[in-house]
């Protein structure tokens, strides 16, 4: 009945290229399903490691990854460890703060710790007996036909291993998907943006939090925005976005405390100006690329997840939170065609394609957005016009960040939506301007005015100012 090796006892080996957030999550997918995994990873075991270089220290964790941390027993785990954000908490360039609610008191997202995660991941892959980790394993390169990879090891020396099936988890400068490039109607394309980040800490003042914790701290200035996510040890990690150009404008701790006095002044004596002053130095701004490529997979030895897949501008918090739905899909896919990968992964194409171009659309849009014309004001009267909007129509408006960070509406599927939404919304204004011209008509024509009514006060008033400038 059933052909596959699966059933003799004698899994199929999985190779999952990156250990980071999506391919360690990934491995436990495999896992559960009883193939042999093995993860390979470029850096040392940072379960191990003193100090970890990574990304962004803290990220926003919403709907789609918890649902995909669920499917392998580990959402509890991580949201224990997380900050509730309940609301959004918007600084005017006065100081003063405005919240803007999520949602419903359940629609909150989490500020993570990354490197925790992304420990506690590795973790959970390495508690199943066919699951294998090697660090220090750099994929150098491997072949679509063989299945054959090659790895580089911190000695120079180099070694080679054989899978069954290679899942490219290994971020937005993948050498997996290195390999596609070559392939004949491989769609690809990269757009670096012109802003970078650079991150800062608000130390926990007295013990204490300095800021209201559970909130998304957003400081928007149009070109230049600042945002601020809560850490378990009562401190805030901001993430400073503005051009490079500007960045590089910036050459003194003098410059560092004069921009931010002009543009986020109330940040000053939270970082505390002197740590501003040095920390400003400390790496430089990094960059942000966006990533988009079509398909996913070749024949069926190779499939791309998570940032290797799709690299989006961290504009709406979906990163990893894309990356991890992306397993959860393929998982689905996994049981709808037996695990046969030759069904399999041209069908994760398939599916996965249109969702993950879009929310790599819509960070893109939001950071066009964002720039061009959000300063606070804006921000709180947009937010509060969705929100009204919802409430008058919960079943017909609702925010495509709801959409987004609230629930599994395939991302593709929210885009048409939010459209038709606008249309509706459009539709409404009109209909509503045309209601007010003939309403109007037809009030006037059933109750004609008075016109000496009208007139007699506009004598009235006419001759006041009359009075007024005639000496
Ligand atoms: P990565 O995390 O990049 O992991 C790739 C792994 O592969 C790494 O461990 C790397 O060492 C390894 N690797 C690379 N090359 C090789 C090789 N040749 N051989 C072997 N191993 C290799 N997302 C959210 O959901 N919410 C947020 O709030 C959020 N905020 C963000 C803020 C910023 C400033 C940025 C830049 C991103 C943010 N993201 C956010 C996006 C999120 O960081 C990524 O989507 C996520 O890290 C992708 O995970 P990944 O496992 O695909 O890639
Ligand atoms: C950027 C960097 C507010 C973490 C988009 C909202 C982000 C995050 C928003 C980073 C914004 C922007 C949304 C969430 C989230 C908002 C969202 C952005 C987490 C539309 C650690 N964005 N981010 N939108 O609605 O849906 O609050 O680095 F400023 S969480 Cl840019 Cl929900």
């Amino acid at each position: 009945m059933e052909e596959s090796a699966a059933s003799q006892g004698e899994k199929k080996v999985v190779a999952v290229v990156g250990g980071g957030l999506v391919g360690a999550l990934n491995a436990c997918f495999f896992a559960k399903r009883g193939f042999q995994v093995e993860v390979f990873e470029t850096r040392e075991d940072i379960r191990k490691a003193k100090v970890v270089r990574g990304r962004s220290i803290n990220l926003a964790l919403s709907h789609r990854g918890r649902q995909a941390l669920k499917h392998v027993g580990m959402e509890q785990k991580i949201v224990s460890k997380g900050i509730p954000m309940h609301a959004r908490m918007i600084h005017s360039l006065s100081g003063k703060q405005s919240p803007i609610p999520y949602g419903r008191k359940g629609q909150y997202i989490l500020s993570v710790d990354r490197a925790n995660l992304n420990k506690e991941l590795l973790t959970e892959a390495d508690t199943y007996p066919n699951t294998k980790l090697n660090f220090d394993h750099k994929l150098q390169n491997w072949s679509a036909e063989t299945g054959l990879m090659t790895f580089g090891r911190p000695d120079g020396s180099q070694t080679e291993v054989q899978a069954d099936l290679i899942v490219g988890c290994d971020g937005a400068f993948s050498a997996v998907r290195k390999q596609f490039l070559r392939h004949s109607r491989f769609n690809y394309s990269q757009t670096y943006i012109p802003h970078g980040y650079m991150e800062l800490t608000i130390p926990a003042q007295n013990g204490e939090f300095a800021m209201k914790p559970n909130y998304l701290h957003i400081w928007p200035r149009n070109t230049f925005m600042m945002i601020a996510l809560p850490n378990l040890d009562k401190t805030f990690t901001c993430t400073l976005f503005m051009p490079f150009e500007e960045f590089e404008k910036i050459t003194t701790g003098d410059e560092v405390i004069e921009f931010f006095q002009k543009y986020f002044p109330d940040a000053i004596p939270l970082i505390g100006a002197d740590a501003l002053k040095r920390d400003y130095f400390r790496l430089p701004a990094q960059a942000m690329v966006s990533v988009k490529c079509s398909p996913y997979h070749i024949g069926d030895k190779c499939v791309l997840m998570g940032d290797a897949a799709h690299a989006v501008v961290p504009f709406y918090g979906q990163g990893m939170n894309a990356g991890f739905e992306d397993c959860i899909v393929f998982d689905e896919i996994m049981n709808q065609f037996n695990e046969d990968f030759s069904a399999v992964l041209p069908e994760y194409t398939r599916v996965r394609v249109p969702d993950d171009h879009a929310i790599a659309d819509l960070a893109m849009y939001n950071y066009v957005e964002m720039r061009a014309h959000v300063n606070s004001k804006w921000f709180i009267f947009r937010k509060r016009v969705d929100n009204l909007l919802h409430f008058l129509m919960p079943k017909t408006i609702i925010p495509l960040y709801t959409m987004v960070t609230f629930t599994r509406t395939r991302y593709h599927v929210a885009v048409e939506r939010w459209h038709w939404q606008d249309r509706v919304i459009n539709r409404g204004l009109l209909l509503g301007a045309v209601g007010v011209v003939f309403g109007g008509s037809y009030l006037l024509i059933k109750n004609p005015p008075n016109i000496n009514k009208l007139v007699v006060p506009a004598e009235k008033i006419w001759n006041k100012l009359a009075a007024l400038i005639t000496p």
